[in-house]
């Protein structure tokens, strides 16, 4: 069945670039995009149906490729107390910060946690997002971690949107390990990615790398435990200090390595040789009030392919709109608004090892597109919040939600 849409301009993204097209068409049949070009020369052909999309943009689906979007609780009590005066520390010593979403997270049950999550969701929808990553992370332990696994199965199952999981359990040290992180580390290779991923609750690993989580060493072991378990990799590197995580992420050929103010040009190197993505999170970069900038010029001049995420998260990054990080790509990290839209499409989907099907309007990829009504593809970058209008479309089909 062949549907046409036309009255439109269409920013492709091929390549990463707006690739616009003026006063142009699409064919979609059996939710793939089947052609695409100037409205003059529309294949001849039996529509059976076809939209007018009354002068829209329209834009590929967009891509919130990094997430931690299932958690128990939130943090904004501790955001006040800490405007207040009371510090990091001191909100830690009584066991505020990450142990508290930890803690949290335990004690809700999976409904719990699926409806939270499922309002988050439905806002980084209202932007256009059809695909999202969601990072387990807040379980720390095969059941709990198994549990957060399960709800982004069901949220993907339950939204009109494409949902990838990854196991983030080498992201804190849960407090029954205290002080014994290497143990952790081998409950997580011995036990608990092999159950997870055996159960088909994992699409990527992920972990965090840094002084106050775990070293280059241990984030190694879980990377080749997840290799050994045909699992892609990713990691949270050098969003604090410099660690050399994103070299050893570009080693283990990882999809993304994410965060990265600290990253150095070396790393961008190794990176761009291995076709490793860089995941710019401007909104923790944001909230943590941090002043040192990724390297910008290093990823642009070695060819790092960027994305922009939300990191959407209930310490560092309560963020849930992801055109609002495109602003902030733009403002805080001096990206254009073609990079920072590209961050959220193309590039987002190479985050996401999904390349070949998503993330640009091309023959025989996946009819995700929005339909935006505004004036150029800038506008995506330019307006603070809000709502754009528009019509969202996912494997050929229009969402209502
Ligand atoms: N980096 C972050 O910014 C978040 N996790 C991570 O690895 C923080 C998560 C939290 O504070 O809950
Ligand atoms: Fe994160």
């Amino acid at each position: 069945m062949k549907v046409l849409w036309q009255h439109c301009h269409i920013a492709t993204m091929a390549q990463g670039k707006y690739s616009i097209i003026e006063d142009a068409a699409l064919v979609t049949a059996d939710g793939l995009i089947q052609w695409v070009g100037p409205r003059s020369e529309v294949p001849v052909a039996e529509y059976a149906h076809a939209h007018d999309l009354h002068n829209a943009w329209v834009t590929p689906g967009l891509i919130d490729c990094h997430t931690h979007s299932v958690f128990g609780g939130n943090r904004s009590g501790e955001f006040e107390q800490r405007l207040m005066g009371v510090s990091y520390a001191e909100i830690a010593a009584n066991g505020g910060g990450i142990a508290s979403t930890v803690l949290a997270t335990r004690a809700a049950s999976e409904d719990e946690l699926f409806a939270s999550a499922y309002k988050r969701l439905r806002n980084l929808m209202r932007d256009g997002v059809t695909t999202v990553e969601i990072k387990s992370g807040y379980g720390l332990d095969l059941h709990n971690e198994r549990k957060l696994l399960r709800v982004i199965r069901r949220l993907g199952q339950a939204l009109p949107l494409s949902v990838h999981a990854t196991c983030l359990a080498a992201h804190a040290l849960p407090p029954e390990y205290k002080d014994r992180a290497d143990a952790y580390i081998d409950y997580i290779c011995a036990e608990m990615l092999p159950a997870l991923a055996a159960e088909g609750l994992v699409d990527a690993v992920d972990a965090f790398c840094e002084y106050l989580a775990f070293s280059p060493d241990q984030v190694e072991r879980v990377f080749i435990v997840a290799q050994q378990l045909g699992l892609p990799v990713k990691l949270h590197a050098e969003q604090l200090s410099s660690l050399r995580g994103s070299s050893l992420a570009a080693r283990y050929h990882a999809l993304s390595a994410d965060h990265l103010e600290f990253m150095t040009e070396e790393d961008a190197i190794a990176m761009a040789a291995a076709g490793t993505v860089a995941v710019l999170l401007p909104g923790a970069f944001y909230c943590l009030r941090e002043t040192q900038l990724p390297p910008m010029d290093a990823l642009r001049k070695h060819g790092v392919k960027i994305a922009i995420a939300s990191d959407l998260n209930p310490g560092t990054s309560p963020a849930l709109s992801i055109r609002l990080m495109l602003n902030m790509a733009c403002t805080l990290f001096r990206m254009t608004p073609e990079e920072a839209l590209a961050g959220a499409t193309h590039n987002a989907a190479a985050a996401l090892g999904i390349g070949a099907s998503h993330g640009s309007l091309e023959p025989g990829k996946v009819a995700d597109f929005v339909a935006w009504q505004i004036d150029r593809p800038a506008d995506l970058a330019y307006w603070l919040g809000g709502e754009l209008e528009k019509r969202v479309v996912r494997h050929g089909v229009e969402v209502t939600f």
